[in-house]
């Protein structure tokens, strides 16, 4: 799906701001009006709603939230057609006009749209009325446990306790637009090139996906300054000499423009933002451009205050200018696809992008949970309980849809801390593996992010993945303040997946150990900030002789708020930096640590 860009042949008109706002019971019909119900309220668009209405059962309220807003319509051209796009509402949408149900979207991280039919185009304005549901259970990803209590009234309370550690932030929390195109128009974009041996020379293939018949399909490709470097019609393959790589921290993006033509008649024009690079994983190496990477970073979320999980573009550019700061090169978007915004900021800022969807909870009476759900039935077998197989392959089509192009992209996951060692597990997932790998134009990397508990031996799906990703937090769930156990045991365990998988890469994508800064010991005493620096130090010194170790992301960027829990001090805080952003101590250690780290030829690969 394209992203809405302004054109010679396309306008936008944002309709973020303010929309009225209610909870419950609503039925929008051609008169309603959600403003003048009592129980109204406003709410701003995009945000989460959960922070800002300031309220302890609206903040925890799940169900139906409803926003409404009426808007003046632009005058079209009879050639032109208006579209209702939004970049995402969590986690489910239904979307009307004048009253009438118009889109339904499953999926609180992927943008869909809507073309606004000729009959809502008669009159000079229009009422837009969306419910965002935020209920989740075992057929939606996330997974949350849905429970129903009873209100002393005898009304039904609805409540879902996350199977995940993170706050379940809801609401519409991306931009909503309208815009314009033609009638006959550029639906989708798709750029694969074939780079030479020496990577000087580009084919670069552009397939156009258009509803149009019979119209000339020109191709443009244009380097930073604006130059024409290739050009071309329909299925040509343009040739680009000299390329200029994308790298990672030092980006070269190129325009795609794509344009219709009818005779001489522009009909409609879409620039596609593009960088090349060369993707390869082999002998325990991950290699970007011929050469061997080391990640450094982060595993993150879209986490801030009052904005909760909605948009916040100066805190995705403060997060990658932080992440440059200390000298990291990559994040992944733990737990879910992030906005498109900031992927293009990626892009543009040659940071390195592991894209996960929000395959997340795939793991029944996952811990976290556990205290909340008190005395439970004995867990079941995960994949018998989980009905989540339509929403996760909906979830990966929809990322790969909308990610294909971009640079900063180099590995797909598949999902993270699945129980991957239950029966059942392989029958899961290798079809969702293989389906990204069908979808993907670019055959990027597919990966699994693995839980503890499926260590080397136990796990059922990793020969299938091209990079063993592990989240392991030796020296904090095991070996608690144990930093010479944690070590050896950590030292082992890698080995044993070495020894199983030679030929490929290891890493980290997550470790870490919660801190609360201001906190202080002369001894390595946890939830202190020398506590931190300690833990990370025993886990370098492993990771350090291990020549096929290809990166480390910690756990986490920032503070992040979450669900409460007996484990969890108004939320989780292995950040580095707080959720306001303020380093901890440890930050100047990991400075120092990966600046000096090359982002590549760190590591040789086998041993
Ligand atoms: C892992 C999860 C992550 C948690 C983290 C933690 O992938 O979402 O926040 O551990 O416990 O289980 O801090």
């Amino acid at each position: 799906m394209l992203y809405p860009q302004l054109s010679a042949t396309r306008k936008i008109y944002n309709l973020n701001g303010v929309w009225s706002f209610k909870q419950g019971a609503y039925q929008p019909t051609k008169d309603s009006l959600l403003s003048t119900d009592t129980e109204a309220e406003l709410m701003v668009v995009p945000t989460s709603f959960n922070d800002v209405l300031v309220d302890k059962d609206k903040r925890l309220f799940i169900g139906d939230n409803w926003y409404e807003r009426l808007v003046d319509l632009p005058q079209l051209q009879e050639n032109e057609e208006l579209v209702l796009r939004f970049g995402s509402v969590t986690h489910q949408a239904k979307v009307y006009l004048d009253g009438e149900l118009v889109a339904e979207h499953k999926g609180g991280f992927t943008p869909f749209e809507v073309v606004v039919a000729p009959q809502f185009l008669a009159k000079d304005q229009l009422k837009v009325t969306v419910c965002a549901n935020n209920e989740l259970n075992y057929t939606t990803l996330p997974v949350g446990n849905y429970i129903e209590k009873k209100n002393p009234d005898g009304s039904i309370k609805k409540v879902v306790k996350e199977n995940f550690d993170f706050f379940n932030y809801a609401g519409i929390h991306r931009p909503v637009k309208f815009y314009t195109r033609p009638k006959a128009h550029i639906e989708d974009v798709v750029v694969t090139y074939e780079l030479s041996e020496d990577l000087t020379t580009a084919d670069v293939k552009v397939t156009v996906l258009s509803n149009a018949s019979g119209l000339e399909q020109r191709l443009t490709i244009l380097d930073e300054t604006g130059q024409i470097v290739a050009q071309g019609t329909g299925n040509d393959v343009l040739t680009v000499q000299g390329v200029r790589l994308w790298e990672p921290l030092n980006a070269y993006l190129y325009t795609c423009r794509v344009e219709l033509f009818d005779g001489e008649q522009l009909i409609d024009r879409y620039d596609e933002a593009f960088g090349m690079r060369k993707i390869e994983v082999k002998a325990a190496q991950f290699l970007i451009n011929n050469k061997p990477f080391y990640f450094k970073g982060f595993g993150k979320h879209e986490d801030t205050h009052i904005n909760g999980r909605g948009l916040n573009e100066a805190a995705n550019l403060m997060d990658l200018n932080l992440l440059k700061e200390i000298g990291a090169n990559s994040f992944r978007t733990s737990h879910y696809p992030y906005s498109e915004e900031m992927m293009r900021l990626a892009d543009r800022m040659g940071i390195v992008v592991i894209d996960e969807v929000p395959a997340v909870g795939l793991f029944q009476n996952f811990s976290a949970a556990l205290d909340l759900l008190g005395d439970k039935d004995e867990p079941e077998n995960t994949w018998k309980v989980m009905k989540t197989k339509e929403a996760h392959e909906q979830a990966i089509c929809e990322l790969v849809n909308r990610d294909k192009n971009h640079a900063c992209v180099v590995m797909w996951v598949v999902a993270n801390e699945p129980s991957s060692h239950e029966e059942g597990a392989r029958e899961y997932f290798e079809p969702l593996i293989q389906l990204y790998r069908d979808l993907d134009p670019q055959n990027r990397p597919v990966t699994l992010v693995n839980i503890m508990n499926a260590l080397p031996g136990k796990d059922l799906v990793a020969d299938l993945i091209d990079v063993i990703c592990l989240n392991r937090y030796y020296g904090w769930y095991r070996d608690h303040a144990e930093l010479a156990d944690a070590k050896n045991n950590l030292r082992k365990e890698l080995e044993e997946w070495h020894r199983l998988y030679p030929d490929k890469p290891v890493m980290f994508t997550e470790y870490g150990a919660d801190t609360l800064p201001g906190y202080h010991s002369m001894w390595d005493i946890p939830y202190t900030e020398e506590y931190q620096c300690d833990y990370y130090q025993a886990n370098h010194e492993v990771f350090d002789e291990l020549p096929y170790f290809v990166g480390e992301q910690v756990w986490n960027f920032a503070d992040f708020e979450t669900n409460v829990m007996l484990i969890r001090v108004k939320g989780n805080h292995k950040g580095l930096f707080s959720r306001t952003r303020e380093p901890k101590q440890v930050v100047r250690f990991f400075k120092e640590r990966w600046t000096t780290i090359p982002n590549f030829g760190y590591k040789s690969g086998k041993n």
